[in-house]
């Protein structure tokens, strides 16, 4: 059950040009507004983000994901310390599927972040993800606004490569980069194909000690395995880039890349505007599924009758899409 996060005794103007003034506090608590379900919150969190809708949309929103392991947490410190060093204010928004009970792998990154978790241009959260529908990326969509409007320059979004939540990452960002490991044959076996197929970048990682020489043999692998592929991003070539998060090799060349990934006068560039403009649209599509199954689930009917179709269908009286047609017939019949 979700606590209330607004707070009357902090004044809504307040919280939002805290936000615009770049303090975390506030940035943290808008977050946490959005992440909550409950209803003053959610009208809280309208308010914020109208208020704050002028000023987003300006940062670089990059995806990261890659096996259990595979050394995400210890390459985003190494990349967005990197950044930081450019010039860039770092927002990292962590997603982690597996820790729905236990409340956020938050202390797990700051650990393993910690000079990126100590910088004064760097923040840090994580997403708790939701299996609710569309939940996962409503909530995280909205910290992702929230964290342009507070000046935040680059937004790192880190998944675990396990699953949905990777489609959803590269659903809200503009760059992906998958990170990959020098045992290339069994890598590309273990990474599904479909996610091979989001990534905008390859890094592979932990190209140092032993593993040093077998990184340019994996880079031949992965290269030959996304020529059978298309690039996610219309005139761009996937690159492939080995290096090491630990010992930061590779960064400064990754970092050139996202250079030329992001610089408007690329052929690419209008692939990028066309991508937004696809997500805002899907996120709009998705809040509208949303907000029709909880208008339904406010009127007095619905819950009996879904019940009773429950019922008939765990007595196999009824198909379930037949059901559930039904359901809505009911509904609007009334
Ligand atoms: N040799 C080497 N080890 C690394 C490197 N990066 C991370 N590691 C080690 O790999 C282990 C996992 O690193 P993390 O950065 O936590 O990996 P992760 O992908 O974030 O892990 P999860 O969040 O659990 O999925 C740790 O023991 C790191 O010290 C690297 O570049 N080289
Ligand atoms: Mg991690």
């Amino acid at each position: 059950m979700d606590s209330l996060a607004f707070d009357r005794n902090y004044p809504l103007n307040d919280l939002i040009s805290d936000i615009k003034a770049g303090n975390r506090r506030a940035l943290s608590k808008a977050i946490s507004m959005a992440e909550s379900s409950l209803d003053l919150d959610r009208k809280a969190t309208e308010n914020v983000l109208e208020a704050l809708l002028p000023y987003t949309g300006n940062a670089k929103r990059i995806g990261i994901t890659g096996s259990p392991g595979v050394g995400k947490s210890t390459f985003i410190e190494s990349f967005g310390l990197a950044c930081i060093e450019q010039g860039e204010k770092v927002a990292v928004l962590a997603i982690d599927p597996s820790s729905q009970s236990h409340g956020g792998s938050i202390l797990g990154d700051k650990v393993r972040m910690p000079l990126l978790a100590r910088s004064d241009n760097a923040y840090i959260r994580p997403s708790p993800s939701r299996l609710t529908l569309g939940g996962v990326s409503n909530a995280t969509r909205e910290a992702l606004l929230l964290c342009e409007a507070a000046g935040f320059t680059t937004i790192i979004i880190e998944t675990v490569g396990v699953g949905q939540s990777e489609v959803e990452v590269r659903s809200i960002t503009d760059a992906f980069l998958l990170l990959m490991l020098p045992n290339a044959g069994d890598e590309i076996q273990g990474i599904k194909r479909g996610i091979m197929e989001l990534a905008d970048m390859m890094f592979i990682n932990k190209a140092d000690g032993q593993l040093l020489p077998l990184a340019e043999i994996a880079k031949g692998h992965v290269r030959s395995a996304l020529s059978l592929m298309h690039s996610p991003t219309q005139g761009w070539d996937v690159p492939v880039i080995t290096g090491s998060g630990l010992e930061q090799h590779g960064i400064q060349e990754l970092l050139k890349m996202c250079d030329t990934f992001f610089d408007d006068s690329a052929p690419h560039h209008q692939a990028l505007i066309e991508r937004r403009a696809q997500q805002a649209k899907e996120w709009f599509e998705i809040a509208l599924h949303r907000e029709l199954i909880l208008w339904a689930e406010n009127q007095n009917s619905w819950n009996v009758d879904k019940q009773a179709y429950l019922d008939d269908i765990h007595q196999k009286n009824i198909v379930p899409s037949i059901a559930a047609r039904k359901l809505i017939e009911n509904l609007f019949n009334k």
